[in-house]
């Protein structure tokens, strides 16, 4: 989960000490509407250029790059974009777009340095409006959404999401083919809503429903890989900091890029883990590049334009047109490995740069994605991009317009391949043995003499599976941009669900203290009786459920949280249509228009894994630590908003393997918890 620190610096009051909304809440002007308006309607219904009464249309046709290029900061940005949009050099229009093609994501660099460069919001949006009728779909939102986040003057406005942008990335086939049915055909099963808006509903399955003759057990998980919320947590999460881009270019928190490639990975593994293991399934198998990859990927998703996404049958090999990746694949990780176990990495002029220090991990971290801050992206290349290259099994290519991308080539589609999670596994240990060669944090380092944690009472913990429906209008193609507004077309599928509950924490201080109050969930396993051993064996499949700042008076102290508090969540975001109504009535001046900074987080509703009907039991671990004045950063980051991070590293202190003895530290608390799935049917949830 994502891996920034908010300390709730506004939880006041002890005794019962609560947490406060996360980010700051605002009220939106009329310049936020205008703007916030026009950048939406940019993406609705993206695939189709034609759309000639929509506003960005005449803006877009009207407009012309090249005379107004006085309108940008860098005139060579513009100059060498306008050389290749006239040597007709762009990918095509049809051609499918992934970031993982090198010459697709250079086009696609210049492109968001054109979005970027735009003076002013005016210039950026007739830029945008051009380039939405021009270029490639698949393009355009790509660089669009980035330059969305990361130009000051588009700060705090949203997107429709990518599922309601591309269903096709979210939903099989048959669903996209009944939506276009429905569209068609109109009236047949529909439920007339109000206002002349039409709804119509498209009942969606996950992709265990298709393939049951190849059945493999890792679809069990398919409610988890293929859930809407997740795959879209994830695209977010690589699309605000995308690999392509150096922190010295645009102001992103450099410090801890690399660290949060770890730490968010390492994370959701963590909480995957926990899912499989309410299904029975035992731990991530490891795979060899050179071996037949043992789960199959079947997709039932297709392309814009028709075409399907590239299977991979379980246990083939890797196919012989990707030979030629394999060797370099194993010089990297025997170079990061190198790195590792010799404690330095090399720059490009050959120099030794010490690992083992405090940005060292940060470091590693860039060098593995292979981002722009790599120290050498020559010698240690883009192991993350390479690596899902040959895992995906696309088909080779003529050239790039012909490119057939795997599912593991889009970041919201690469957590329904099973291989992903192997994938993932394979770089988390890279990380996981450079941690292990630190030295296990020592009793003093870990205490809080005169904190000690006397009870925690929590609610008992339920999931279920609940109805999600999810906005798919783009899934058809409309006459005109305005009826396209009056459309509404939903898939509905099951989802995991939680009931919301609340954590009752005492914690006895013989003084006034302020810390950090972190909350994990882990797995329980009967066979390890002995605590020792477990979290040397098991800390890294914790997830950090929490983490807020208390403060704490001199005596009993209870601390009061709710789940739907936690800085790593965030509820369901509210669909396109209901925020362009809500945009469109604050317009009109009917109603105040409030946005927060925080656009997006984990996925509430997967708050828990599912456990089982009977209660699965497993092991939540809350740990205090000080917070020292003055030891905090404040950050903010594109959809997160400001946080304060303080300073200790992400996942603490669960980073490293600990020690038996650390649990007879009174301001750690381990405890028992279990978590039982219920049928939705037979007791409707008060929630
Ligand atoms: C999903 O399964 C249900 C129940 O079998 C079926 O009625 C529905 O048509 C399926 N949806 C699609 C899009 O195939
Ligand atoms: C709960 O989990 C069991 C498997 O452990 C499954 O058979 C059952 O369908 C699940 N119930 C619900 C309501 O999800
Ligand atoms: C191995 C070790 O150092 N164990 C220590 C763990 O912490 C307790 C106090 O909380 C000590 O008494 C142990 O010696």
């Amino acid at each position: 989960m994502v891996k920034l620190t908010l300390l709730v610096a506004l939880l006041s009051a002890i005794c019962v000490v609560r947490g406060a909304s996360l980010a700051g809440t605002r009220t939106a002007d009329m310049d936020f509407l205008h703007k916030q308006k026009k950048i939406f309607d940019l993406l609705l219904y993206v695939k189709q250029t034609d759309l000639s009464d929509a506003e960005w249309y005449d803006t877009g046709r009207n407009y012309n790059v090249e005379t107004n290029i006085d309108m940008y900061r860098d005139k060579n940005v513009v100059q060498k974009f306008l050389w290749w949009w006239k040597q007709g050099m762009f990918l095509d229009q049809g051609a499918i777009f992934t970031p993982f093609n090198s010459e697709q994501k250079y086009e696609m660099k210049m492109l968001f340095e054109l979005f970027y460069n735009a003076k002013d919001f005016q210039t950026f949006y007739k830029t945008a409006s051009w380039a939405r009728i021009h270029m490639n779909n698949g393009m355009f939102t790509s660089a669009f959404t980035v330059a969305v986040l990361y130009r000051n003057d588009c700060r705090y406005m949203r997107l429709p999401a990518i599922y309601e942008i591309y269903p096709n990335y979210f939903f099989d086939s048959g669903v996209i083919q009944e939506a276009q049915n429905l569209k068609m055909s109109r009236g047949s099963g529909a439920a007339a809503g109000m206002n002349n808006i039409e709804t119509y509903l498209v009942m969606a399955n996950y992709s265990s429903k298709y393939m049951t003759p190849y059945m493999d057990e890792e679809y069990k998980l398919d409610y988890f890989m293929e859930d809407v919320g997740v795959n879209a947590y994830y695209y977010y999460m690589r699309q605000m900091f995308p690999f392509w881009m150096s922190s010295s270019k645009y102001s992103m928190p450099k410090e801890i890029r690399g660290q949060l490639y770890y730490f968010f990975h390492q994370q959701l593994l963590a909480r995957y883990f926990l899912e499989r293991m309410s299904n029975g399934l035992g731990k991530i198998e490891d795979f060899d590049w050179n071996k037949p990859i043992y789960p199959g990927y079947y997709s039932t998703m297709t392309y814009l334009n028709g075409v399907h996404f590239p299977q991979r049958d379980r246990f083939s090999a890797i196919p012989y047109y990707k030979y030629k990746y394999l060797k370099e694949i194993n010089a990297l990780e025997f170079r990061i490995m190198n790195a590792i176990d010799s404690g330095y990495m090399l720059d490009e002029t050959g120099k030794r740069l010490d690992l083992y220090t405090p940005e060292g991990l940060n470091m590693l971290g860039n060098v593995i994605e292979g981002n722009a801050d790599s120290c050498n992206s020559r010698f240690y290349g883009i192991y993350d991009a390479l690596a899902r290259d040959i895992l995906g099994f696309n088909l080779d290519f003529q050239n790039k317009n012909k490119v057939i991308p795997s599912v593991l080539q889009s970041y919201s589609t690469s957590m329904r391949d099973p291989a992903f999670y192997m994938l993932y596994k394979k770089i988390v240990s890279y990380f996981l043995r450079y941690k292990k060669f630190q030295p296990q944090y020592s009793q003093s380092e870990l205490q809080l003499p005169g904190v000690k944690f006397e009870s925690v009472n929590i609610d008992k913990l339920y999931t279920f599976f609940d109805t999600c429906d999810t906005l798919i209008n783009s899934a058809v193609s409309v006459e005109n941009f305005k009826g396209g507004l009056y459309l509404r077309l939903k898939a509905r599928r099951a989802c995991l669900n939680y009931q919301p509950f609340t954590y009752n924490i005492n914690i006895k201080s013989d003084k006034e203290v302020k810390g950090t109050l972190r909350i994990f969930l882990g797995p329980a396993f009967d066979e390890v009786k002995q605590d020792a051993i477990y979290m040397q064996k098991y800390y890294s499949y914790f997830v950090e459920m929490d983490r807020f700042a208390v403060k704490l008076r001199p005596g009993s102290n209870s601390v009061e949280r709710h789940s739907s508090e936690s800085f790593f969540t965030a509820p369901r975001q509210m669909s396109s249509e209901q925020y362009y109504e809500k945009l469109n009535k604050a317009i009109s001046g009917s109603e105040p228009f409030t946005y927060t900074e925080r656009i997006f987080g984990f996925p509430e509703r997967l708050t828990l894994p599912r456990g089982k009907p009977e209660g699965m039991r497993f092991k939540m671990f809350f740990f205090l630590s000080p917070l020292e004045e003055g030891g905090t950063n404040t950050y903010e980051l594109p959809m997160i908003g400001k946080f304060t991070y303080d300073g200790r590293p992400f996942g603490f202190p669960l980073d490293r393997p600990m020690w038996s003895w650390n649990f007879t530290i009174p301001n750690m608390y381990f405890k028992d918890v279990y978590i039982y799935n219920r049928s939705y049917e037979k007791e409707k949830l008060n929630y």
